[in-house]
């Protein structure tokens, strides 16, 4: 459980987490950060709670929130079109796998577009969601972190792994939700200016499946339209860059596993 006073003295954010409502049980942190986003919160609002009973994924998946995850909710107003805002999930999962690898030496990887996974497992999620007017103007995004720090593999799915059962000891939720939040806002100022022009080459270097045979399965699509080819990287718009018998095709969205897996 990250805790709210412990985070509040350990943060050293200009804006990200300076106000922050923190719950024990919530639905969705993603909701709840919504709603007051309707509200009119400032920027860089933090929701947390230590359990979620409704905690989403994309697409309306489940996100398991048991007892020893952290659970927050972020919201922002950039000045970007819509269009742009899903690149934020790649610019969140950089910076929670950046503060796992440096702060507690595990060697995380990005998991385009939105997880971060330790080896084939997945130890984060990422959900941005946004509200927007006419299609054209970015009212606001809320860009929900879930991290197993010190969850429990048995309360988690298939698949899933937290960084306690990683480390064979419990972390420091706040420390690392900190951690988490200063290089986010680092990654969100660079963002907000130059897109993902700075930060791509560093995100390829830390991609899981990179040169890796892989299927990408687009939402909504039967399965005979899944798309198998060598995965390349990420380019500057955080499209999936695929070569595909000999032609590079890019992907907005989708969900990535390894031919054969
Ligand atoms: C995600 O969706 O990974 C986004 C997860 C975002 C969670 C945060 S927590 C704070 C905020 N509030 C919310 O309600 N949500 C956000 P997706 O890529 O669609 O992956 C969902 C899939 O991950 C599920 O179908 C499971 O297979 C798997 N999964 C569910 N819970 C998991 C967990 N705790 N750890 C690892 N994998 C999990």
């Amino acid at each position: 459980m990250v805790d709210p006073a412990d985070l509040h003295s350990e943060l050293g954010t200009k804006i990200f987490g300076r106000n922050i409502v923190s719950l024990d049980t919530v639905g969705s942190t993603n909701d709840l950060a919504k709603h007051l986003a309707r509200s009119n919160a400032p920027p860089g609002t933090l929701v947390l709670a230590r359990i979620q009973r409704g905690g989403k994924g994309r697409l309306n998946r489940t996100w398991h929130s048991p007892e020893g995850g952290i659970y927050m909710s972020l919201i922002l107003r950039p000045r970007v079109p819509p269009s742009i805002v899903p690149g934020l999930s790649l610019v969140a999962g950089h910076a929670v796998a950046g503060t796992i690898r440096d702060h507690l030496n595990l060697p995380a990887l990005i998991k385009w577009p939105n997880d971060v996974h330790i080896g084939r497992n997945k130890v984060s999620g990422i959900l941005c969601e946004m509200g927007v007017l006419n299609d054209s103007q970015t009212l606001f995004v809320v860009l929900g972190i879930g991290v197993n720090g010190n969850t429990d593999p048995g309360d988690l799915p298939e698949g899933a792994t937290s960084l306690k059962a990683q480390l064979g000891r419990p972390v420091g939720a706040s420390t690392l939700a900190a951690r988490t939040l200063e290089r986010l806002e680092l990654f969100y100022e660079q963002f907000v200016q130059e897109g993902l022009s700075n930060l791509v080459r560093d995100m390829n270097r830390h991609l899981l499946y990179l040169n890796e045979l892989v299927i990408l399965k687009r939402a909504g699509a039967p399965s005979q339209e899944n798309i198998t080819g060598t995965f390349l990287g990420i380019d500057l718009k955080g499209r999936a860059v695929i070569r595909t018998k000999g032609k590079l095709e890019r992907f907005l969205a989708g969900d990535l596993s390894l031919r054969g897996c």
